[in-house]
């Protein structure tokens, strides 16, 4: 009775400790990207963020293989962060962050206040992984991202040939 007592003590206190872990590094994520210029712009980081999503495309995955979806989160209000993406059509969705090199996953990005958080290639992006059906050209994949303080938008993100890219003068 002890002994199992004390097992269901130490799961709790290392899920818990875990969990601490995630929120201290997303926590750190956002204080560094503050301090690095959010606020020198004039800008109100505390208001209500106005978000809204633009340029979003998934470049036609290879049968069966994981995808990128890029898109550009635009914010005419306070900072925000997208905090969660997931997908009905796919089992998972990643944040990554591409350095020259490597990429890494993270678990939130920063939406500035009057600015914009851009996924694009070479860059910041998601990555899908797990669908439920192969992905085709012309297809409409919804893509659910949840925010900090706005909640969840749902996006329907166009599958397009692996060369596209959103116009931009
Ligand atoms: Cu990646």
């Amino acid at each position: 009775m002890t002994a199992v007592t004390a097992t269901t003590a130490t799961r709790r206190f290392r899920r818990s400790a875990l969990l601490g872990a995630v929120v201290a590094t997303a926590l750190g994520g956002g204080a560094i990207l503050a301090a690095c210029g959010t606020d020198d712009r004039g800008a109100t980081a505390d208001g209500p963020a106005k978000l809204s999503v633009a340029d979003s495309y998934i470049p036609l995955p290879p049968t069966g293989g994981m995808g990128a979806g890029y898109l550009t989160v635009r914010n005419d209000g306070g900072s925000d962060q997208l905090v969660k993406v997931s997908s009905p059509a796919a089992e998972s969705v990643t944040m990554h962050r591409s350095t020259a090199s490597t990429m890494e996953q993270v678990e939130s990005l920063d939406v500035p206040a009057h600015g914009a958080l851009e996924l694009a290639r070479g860059g910041t992006h998601l990555m899908i992984m797990g669908w439920q059906k192969a992905p085709a050209l012309g297809d409409q994949l919804e893509l659910d991202l949840t925010f900090a303080k706005s909640g969840t938008i749902s996006v329907k993100v166009p599958v397009k040939e692996l060369t596209y890219r959103p116009g931009r003068s």
